[in-house]
């Protein structure tokens, strides 16, 4: 059985909408191949059994696949056009979807997050919540405004949002300049070895504090599959040392998601043609994907099935 072969029409029970961006284009790094992820994690969820963790019968998720969106390798602008307009698409035919987006490099958070933030009815009130080795805090990269080194800056740039709704966590590769940038605008963010200074539980009630303190009544997280340490997730472009666990990443998002709403979530920056024979990777990221669903599902107290 394919998992996200469950339907491509939003019905009326419709929780979580599944879409890949298979666009690479705009990442720094050769060799890597994240436009061919959205396919190969549809793929790999062939294999994966069809419980979480907890027991949840995953085909009780209610999800669609609403495909991958068209993108023209060589044309930034229409494929920013082409994003925003699938997004909305998808909350003209049901207001309270949750679109969980495969990319891609991590620059195709940046038109998503600005298509919902267009979406809902009060921006102002939204929360990003990054995990990334990096900053991507670069103001131009390689000359350009739009680089996945930028989604950071990019995102900080929406005029919803601001330093006081965004924050990146796991970070522990950043560059001079972004450091920088971090500081002028007071950027907060927890790198990767505050968590193994205070604990798993300590850091993630220090993220749920930082949305508390800031009025923020929903939440998107964006993934960047180098948060996690490359000994789980070796295959993506900057194969970083002291990245997250599997199991920290699932502690944080778990209690995250108890305590405040998550309206959308992605995970980029996977590239397959990096990872081992055995898929680690592709594993990793397809589990992430199953298991944040579940526990956004729970905390909508929806199911009653989880043990
Ligand atoms: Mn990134």
């Amino acid at each position: 059985m394919n998992f996200f072969d469950s339907g491509e029409i939003i019905e009326n029970d419709t929780n979580f909408v599944f879409f890949g961006i298979p666009w690479d284009d705009l990442t720094s790094i050769e060799k890597t191949d994240s436009s061919k992820s959205p396919q190969k994690i549809r793929k790999i969820t062939e294999n994966l059994a069809l419980t979480t963790e907890m027991g949840f019968e995953i085909p009780k998720l209610k999800f669609i696949d609403a495909g991958n969106v068209l993108i023209d390798p060589n044309n930034t602008e229409r494929n920013i056009l082409e994003i925003d307009d699938f997004v909305k698409s998808l909350f003209d035919k049901k207001k309270d979807i949750i679109p969980v987006m495969v990319g891609g490099d991590h620059f195709c958070t940046y038109p998503v997050i600005k298509a919902i933030g267009d979406s809902i009815r009060n921006p102002k009130k939204l929360g990003v919540l990054i995990l990334d080795a990096h900053l991507d805090l670069y103001e131009k990269y390689q000359e350009s405004v739009y680089s996945h080194a930028t989604v950071s800056h990019l995102i900080h740039s929406l005029d919803f949002i601001s330093n006081k709704n965004l924050l990146i966590i796991g970070t522990r590769d950043i560059d001079i300049p972004e450091l920088k940038i971090a500081k002028t605008n007071d950027i907060t963010y927890f790198n990767s070895y505050m968590l193994h200074d205070v604990g798993v539980i300590s850091f993630t009630e220090k993220i749920i504090e930082f949305f508390e303190k800031s009025d923020i009544e929903d939440i998107y997280i964006s993934i960047d599959i180098d948060a996690l340490d490359p000994s789980i997730a070796p295959g993506t472009g900057y194969a970083i040392p002291g990245g997250f666990t599997y199991r920290e990443v699932w502690k944080i998002l778990r209690e995250v998601t108890k305590n405040v709403n998550i309206i959308g979530f992605d995970i980029v920056e996977v590239s397959p043609s990096l990872d081992l024979p055995n898929n680690i990777t592709l594993n990793v990221a397809a589990k992430i994907i199953v298991e944040l669903m579940y526990f956004i599902l729970s905390s909508k107290g929806v199911e009653k099935n989880a043990r």
